[in-house]
C-alpha cells in the first residue's frame, strides 16, 4: 500500500484537527444508525491521539466498546476528474467508516492503515460539505491480535452490570484514532502498488569472513571503511491500472542515475530491472535513499528505497556482507496526554535520543508503528525489526491459549491478515531489515505447531528476501517453532521475575540457556528483552531493586554474557522509556523498566548504555 504524497498529479488533504466526539456509553449508536445524521451532544477531539487520556472522567478512560468521531471535509471543484480516496494510518481496533451516513470501510486492526476509495459517492453527491463518521471500538477478544477478552461479573459483591476488557500483555490498551487521516487523489487510472527489490554485485565489505567476533571484533568492524557494491539490480514490479511510460531512479541529490522504458506486462502488472554501476548502498548508521520516480500515461508516483543486502547464518546477521551486532530497545508508542497518538516532535526527540545513545536498531514492540516513523528509520540509517501486532499468546500460569477455545481460526486469519497488511506497508523500507511474527506466544503447546507454521510460511511467501523471527518467553527445551525461523529472539528477566533482586544468578542461568538454543537450532541470537524496573531519581548503596544503580548493575550483568558468545548478535534492551500499562499490582502507574524517562529523560542506565554502546 503505498503512502499517500504530493506531486503534479495526486494532491493530499490532511483532516487531522479537532473533530466531534462522543462516548456510546450502551453500545447502541450502531443499531441506532447514529451514522445518518450528525452527532448529537458531542465534545472537541484531538485527531491523532489516544482519547483516554484527555478527560478527567474514569468512565470515558476506560469505556468498554465504541465511541464516535465526527468532521466534515469539502471536495474542491478542481478535484472533479480525479480518483478520491479517504485513507487511515490507524485507528483502534475496529473502524466503521461513514461518509455522508454510507458506509465506506470496515477496518480490524489497530496499528495498520486502511483506505476507501469515495470517487463515486463524490460523483454522485452534490452536497458541498461532506460528513465523515466513524465508529471505533476498542474490544479485544480471542479473534483480535493483540488478544483480550471482556470479562463481565455478576452476583453477590459485584454491581449490575460490572464488567471490564481484559488484556494480557503489558501496555495500556489506548483507542482512538492514533494516525493520521488524509483524503488523496490520484488520476483515473492509477498506480496501485510498487514493490523494490536489490541485488547487489561486487560487495566490498571489509571483512574476511574469518575473524572470531567479539564485542571488540564488532566494534572494529563499526570503525571500518562501509561496505560498498559494483553494481545493483533493481527489480521492480508495479501494479498499475495506468498504462506505464517510464521509470526514473533519482539519487539523493535528486539526479537522474538511470531510466528505463521497457516493462515486461502481464494484466496490471509492470516488471522491470535497472541496473546500477557503483550504488552508495543503505548502510546501518550511514543511509543513502533513491527515488524510484514511476511516470505513467496519467499517474506518477515517487517511492523511497535503499539498496542493501541481508543474510543470516548460524551465528551472525550479515548487512551488506558485514556482521551486524543489534545494539538497541523494544520499545512503544506511547507518551503522555497523546497516548499512542502519532506525535512527529516525539519521533524526532525519540531519533535523537537513540542516536545518542549509540543505539543502531530497535523492534516494533509490539505492533507496527507509524509510517512517519519507518520513515524516519530510513532516513537516520536505524536497523528495525518490524513486529505484528501478535502478542497476548501466552498464560504464565500453564492455561492454555493454542489447546482450547481461545486462539481459533478467525485468530489465525486476522493474524495471517495482518501480516499481509504489514508486508504491504512496509516491504520497500531498507529499515525494516527483518520480520518478528509474535511476541511471547506459548510455543511450547502443541497447538502452536500448526497455528505458526502457517504464520511463518505465509511471511514467507509474502516475503522471501528478509529473515523471520519470532520473540520468545518459552525456553529453548520446550520451544516447537523455531525451526522455521531465521534468527532467535528471547525476552528473559532472570533477578526480575524469577530469583528476585539476585543478579548473582544471571550469569549462569544466562549463558546455559542462550548456548541452549544455538546448539539445538544453529541459529543467532538476539536477547530481544532484559531490564529491570526502575524508579527514576531513586538511589541507594548498596543498590536495591527499584534504584537507577540497580538497573545499572543488573544490565551489566547480561552484558558480561553476550561478550562471551560469538553467536550473541544482539542486545535490545528492555525498554526504550518508561510507559502505561493496566493497573497491576506489580505496576505503579506503568511499567518502569525504561532507560529514559516517559518524558524522555536519560535515568543512570542510559548513561551506562551510552558508554558500552559508543
Ligand atoms: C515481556 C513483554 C513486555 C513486557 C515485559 C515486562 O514482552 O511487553 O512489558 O515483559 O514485563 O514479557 O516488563
Amino acid at each position: 500500500m503505498l503512502y499517500p504524497i504530493e506531486n503534479k498529479v495526486r494532491e493530499v488533504k490532511n483532516l487531522c484537527g479537532i473533530w466531534n466526539f462522543k462516548v456510546d456509553v450502551e453500545n447502541v449508536g450502531i443499531q441506532e444508525k447514529w451514522f445518518e445524521k450528525p452527532l448529537t451532544d458531542t465534545v472537541p477531539m484531538a485527531v491523532p491521539a489516544s482519547y483516554n487520556d484527555l478527560f478527567t472522567d474514569e468512565k470515558i478512560k476506560e469505556h468498554v466498546g465504541y465511541v464516535w468521531y465526527e468532521t466534515d471535509f469539502i471536495i474542491p471543484d478542481s478535484w472533479e476528474e480525479k480518483r478520491i480516496v479517504l485513507r487511515f494510518g490507524s485507528a483502534t481496533h475496529h473502524a466503521y467508516v461513514y461518509v455522508d451516513g454510507k458506509q465506506v470501510v470496515y477496518h480490524k486492526g489497530g496499528f495498520l492503515p486502511f483506505e476507501a476509495d469515495i470517487t463515486e459517492l463524490m460523483e454522485k453527491s452534490n452536497l458541498e460539505n461532506h460528513r465523515l463518521t466513524v465508529a471505533l471500538s476498542n474490544v479485544l477478544d480471542w479473534t483480535c491480535i493483540p488478544c483480550g477478552e471482556v470479562i463481565s461479573k455478576e452476583g453477590d459483591g459485584y454491581p449490575e452490570g460490572f464488567h471490564f476488557q481484559e488484556t494480557y500483555f503489558d501496555f495500556y490498551n489506548y483507542s482512538g484514532i492514533h494516525r493520521p487521516v488524509k483524503l488523496y487523489t490520484t488520476s483515473k487510472k492509477y498506480i496501485e502498488d510498487i514493490v523494490i527489490k536489490t541485488e547487489v554485485e561486487g560487495l566490498q565489505s571489509n571483512y574476511s569472513g574469518e575473524e572470531m567476533l567479539t564485542v571488540e571484533d564488532y566494534k572494529a568492524l563499526d570503525c571500518k571503511e562501509l561496505p560498498t557494491a559494483e553494481s545493483a539490480v533493481v527489480k521492480i514490479k508495479i501494479q498499475s491500472t495506468d498504462t506505464l511510460k517510464a521509470l526514473m531512479v533519482l539519487d539523493e541529490e535528486g539526479a537522474v542515475v538511470a531510466m528505463e522504458t521497457r516493462f515486461k506486462v502481464s494484466g496490471q502488472d509492470y516488471y522491470a530491472e535497472i541496473k546500477l554501476d557503483n550504488p552508495t548502498l543503505w548502510n546501518p548508521g550511514a543511509a543513502y535513499l533513491y527515488q524510484l520516480r514511476v511516470e505513467g500515461e496519467q499517474d506518477v508516483y515517487s517511492e523511497t528505497f535503499g539498496i542493501r543486502t541481508i543474510e543470516t547464518n548460524e551465528k551472525q546477521f550479515l548487512i551488506n556482507g558485514r556482521p551486524f551486532y543489534f545494539k538497541g530497545f523494544g520499545r512503544h508508542e506511547d507518551s503522555d496526554i497523546h497516548g499512542k497518538g502519532m506525535d512527529e516532535a516525539l519521533n524526532i526527540r525519540d531519533f535523537n535520543l537513540l542516536k545518542w545513545i549509540g543505539a543502531n536498531s530497535f523492534r516494533t514492540s509490539h505492533y507496527p508503528y507509524s509510517e512517519e516513523h519507518m520513515m524516519l528509520a530510513d532516513r537516520e540509517g536505524f536497523v528495525v525489526i518490524d513486529e505484528v501486532p501478535a502478542v497476548g499468546m501466552c498464560f504464565w500460569d500453564g492455561q492454555s491459549v493454542f489447546g482450547g477455545n481461545r486462539v481459533n481460526d478467525e485468530t489465525l486469519k486476522h493474524h495471517l491478515d495482518a501480516l499481509r497488511e504489514m508486508y504491504e506497508r512496509d516491504k520497500n523500507h531498507p529499515s525494516v531489515v527483518m520480520w518478528s511474527v509474535a511476541n511471547e506466544a506459548a510455543t511450547h503447546e502443541e497447538g502452536a505447531v500448526p497455528y505458526f507454521e502457517k504464520v511463518i510460511e505465509t511471511m514467507r511467501e509474502l516475503d522471501d528476501s528478509r529473515p523471520i523471527t519470532m520473540v520468545h518467553t518459552t525456553g529453548a527445551d520446550g520451544d516447537k517453532v523455531s525451526q522455521w525461523l531465521d534468527v532467535i529472539c528471547v525476552n528473559r528477566y532472570y533477578a526480575w521475575y524469577t530469583d528476585h533482586s539476585h543478579i548473582e544468578v544471571i550469569g549462569l542461568q544466562l549463558e546455559k540457556e542462550m548456548r541452549r538454543w544455538n546448539e539445538k537450532y544453529q541459529k543467532p541470537v538476539i536477547l530481544s528483552e532484559y531490564g529491570a524496573d526502575t524508579i527514576a531519581g531513586y538511589h541507594k548503596l548498596p543498590a536495591v531493586a527499584f534504584t537507577e544503580e540497580f538497573q545499572c548493575d543488573y544490565l551489566d550483568e547480561f552484558h558480561k554474557v553476550f561478550d562471551q558468545l560469538d553467536f550473541m548478535i544482539g542486545e535490545h534492551v528492555w525498554a526504550y522509556c518508561d510507559f502505561q500499562t493496566k493497573q497491576g499490582l506489580n505496576r505503579v502507574d506503568g511499567n518502569k523498566k525504561g532507560v529514559f524517562t516517559r518524558n524522555r529523560q536519560p535515568k543512570m542506565a542510559a548513561f551506562r548504555l551510552k558508554e558500552r554502546w559508543k
